[in-house]
């Protein structure tokens, strides 16, 4: 057996089914034999973009894996691995290597050393008969602690080789491990005496899979709960408790509930400080539940800390809480953000109802969410505007139908994380909403979406502008027409082979979301392309609050 064999082989020990990837990587040829489904992309970042909403919504349960030629291949791939360690998605990278010779001489592009600062772990295989120690460490940062890209180098002159019998791989384990019981009881007795309590869940939620045992503390406590973007759909945005999601723009409740809280209880969150998450107010106490220890004080200071897995920490919790409260507490407060609720969205209602051409984005994307089965939806957001306008008004009703990113932000993420949905969950309508930026990153892969046959809704708000660029560089502008970018992206879908379809009439865009879901249940993506004003206003002005 060769090499390249036994590495398919062990992925597929690993569950693996689907490999993305890119040629030259002698990987791909090996896994198409052993049955595992090459998926070929347009350009690296793509692949691991799908690799990385494989894994999300397996809540790494499946590890989704990328493998990329030596040089360029893995060169242009730095970006995708970037994106996916900022977010803590486990992923498996599997650069080839220039031969073991040249591996370490100038200017040869070597991955292991080069991305190290972007991947959990990052080792050379050096001989064959290290592949199955290899293959096992890595899966196994992958399958325990916080997510992250773990790679795996193979060096080109390998592949030759044959794998020395006998050897032998097992599938890793995957273990938890959960808070000290000192720190639970502590933590217990300040979520009851605390007088205003917010609850701020993390995505740790969806990998622990501590949705239901969220809902009950929070609904134990009667405490409202807010998620970061990366957590949200961890708990139902449509219940009496929910604030919704904080971003780089939010619903107005989520800072006004933080704003007067006395406790914030972060869980499966790492509080990082980001301009696409909401800030932290100041004065305030902190419990941190968090899976890495290396998150605790970081960004925020601590009074207690909970290190270990989202759903152990959450049931100790609600025992000791149970225990000391006996019965549910009622939920006043439900009142509260239900005003604050209403008052915002009341603000926003012109926007999203607007009938002015082009459209208000608000507007689609209104239209868009009274139109979808939103339980039965994933929906992703791309950089820029088009993230601030969808995050806060969409309610996602369901664990996993929202998939939220942002530590870094690069544009033309979201076409591959719904690819990456769709295949996941091919039974769900699976959306990307994009800006005439983002596509003129990754446009290209709609075309994957074609040819491989993943049928999703691609919502591109055309304004013909990077628009939210032009307040910080009007002189370019003005003299250069600089943030001015143009494209026909419906003709675009369509030359691909897709559906694409330009709407300009108020009137039209139900109809034409209509029709772009039909697409997709006959198995054709379609790109909706809706011009859009250069609209910059945002929700996160903060009005509310003490
Ligand atoms: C790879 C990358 N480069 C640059 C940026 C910075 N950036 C964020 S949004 C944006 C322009 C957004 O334009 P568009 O998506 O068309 O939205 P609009 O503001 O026009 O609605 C830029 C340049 C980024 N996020 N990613
Ligand atoms: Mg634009």
């Amino acid at each position: 057996m060769k090499v390249g064999e036994a590495i398919a082989e062990i992925l597929k020990r690993e569950g693996v089914d689907v490999i993305f990837g890119y040629p030259v990587n002698h990987i791909l040829e090996s896994a198409a034999s052993a049955g595992i489904r090459p998926i070929i992309v347009r350009q690296e970042r793509v692949g691991l973009h799908m690799a990385d909403a494989l894994s999300r919504l397996t809540s790494g349960r499946k590890i989704g894996v990328f493998a990329m030629q030596h040089g360029p291949g893995s060169e242009n791939s730095f970006g995708g691995v970037a994106q996916a360690y900022s977010e803590s998605v486990p992923i498996l990278v599997l650069p080839m290597g220039y031969a073991r010779r040249l591996a370490h001489i100038d200017p040869n592009f070597n991955s292991v050393a080069s991305m190290r600062s972007v991947t959990k772990s990052a080792e050379p295989v050096v001989s064959a008969t290290e592949i199955p120690n290899i293959f096992r460490r890595a899966f196994s940062r992958l399958r325990n602690g916080r997510g992250g890209p773990a790679l795996v180098e193979i060096p080109i002159d390998l592949f030759a080789e044959e794998m020395p019998e006998p050897w032998a791989y097992e599938p890793v384990i995957a273990t938890r491990c959960g808070p000290d019981v000192a720190d639970v009881c502590k933590a217990a007795a300040a979520l009851v005496e605390a007088k205003s309590l917010v609850i701020y869940a993390g995505q740790g939620i969806h990998y622990a899979r501590a949705w239901d045992s969220l809902k009950k503390l929070a609904e134990l406590l009667g405490a409202p709960v807010a998620t970061s973007l990366q957590g949200k759909s961890s708990f139902p945005e449509d219940h009496p408790l929910a604030l919704g999601a904080g971003g780089n723009a939010f619903p107005r409740a989520v800072p006004h509930f933080l704003a007067k809280a006395d406790w914030i209880f972060g869980v499966g969150c790492s509080f990082t400080e980001t301009a696409f998450g909401i800030a932290m107010p100041t004065g305030k106490k902190f419990i941190h539940a968090t899976l890495d220890p290396n998150h605790l004080n970081k960004d925020v200071r601590a009074e207690i800390g909970l290190v270990g897995d989202a759903q152990l920490t959450l049931d100790a919790l609600c025992a000791e809480v149970e225990r000391l409260i006996q019965k549910p507490r009622p939920w006043p407060v439900s009142e509260e953000i239900a005003q604050v609720r209403k008052a915002w969205l009341d603000e926003w209602m012109p926007r999203l109802t607007s009938s002015e051409i082009p459209f208000s984005p608000y507007r689609v994307l209104s239209d868009l969410q009274r139109t979808v089965d939103v339980a039965n939806t994933i929906i992703t957001h791309d950089a820029g505007s088009p993230r601030d306008q969808l995050a806060p008004f969409w309610v996602a009703k369901r664990p996993l139908t929202y998939i939220g990113w942002g530590k870094t932000t690069q544009l033309g993420y979201g076409l591959g994380l719904a690819m990456g949905a769709k295949l996941a969950c091919p039974e769900k309508l699976c959306i990307n909403v994009w800006g005439d930026a983002a596509i003129g990153f990754t446009g290209m892969d709609f075309e994957t979406a074609v040819r491989e046959r993943i049928p999703i809704l691609s919502i591109l708000l055309n304004n013909f502008s990077m628009a939210m660029e032009i307040p910080i560089m009007p002189v370019s502008t003005e003299k250069y027409r600089a943030t001015d970018i143009s494209g026909d992206y419906a003709a675009m879908a369509r030359a691909f082979g897709g559906y694409g379809e330009r709407v300009t009439d108020p009137a039209q865009i139900v109809p034409a979301i209509r029709r772009g879901i039909e697409q997709t249940q006959k198995g054709v993506p379609a790109l909706l392309e809706f011009i859009t004003c250069k609209e910059i206003a945002v929700s996160k002005q903060y009005h509310g609050g003490h």
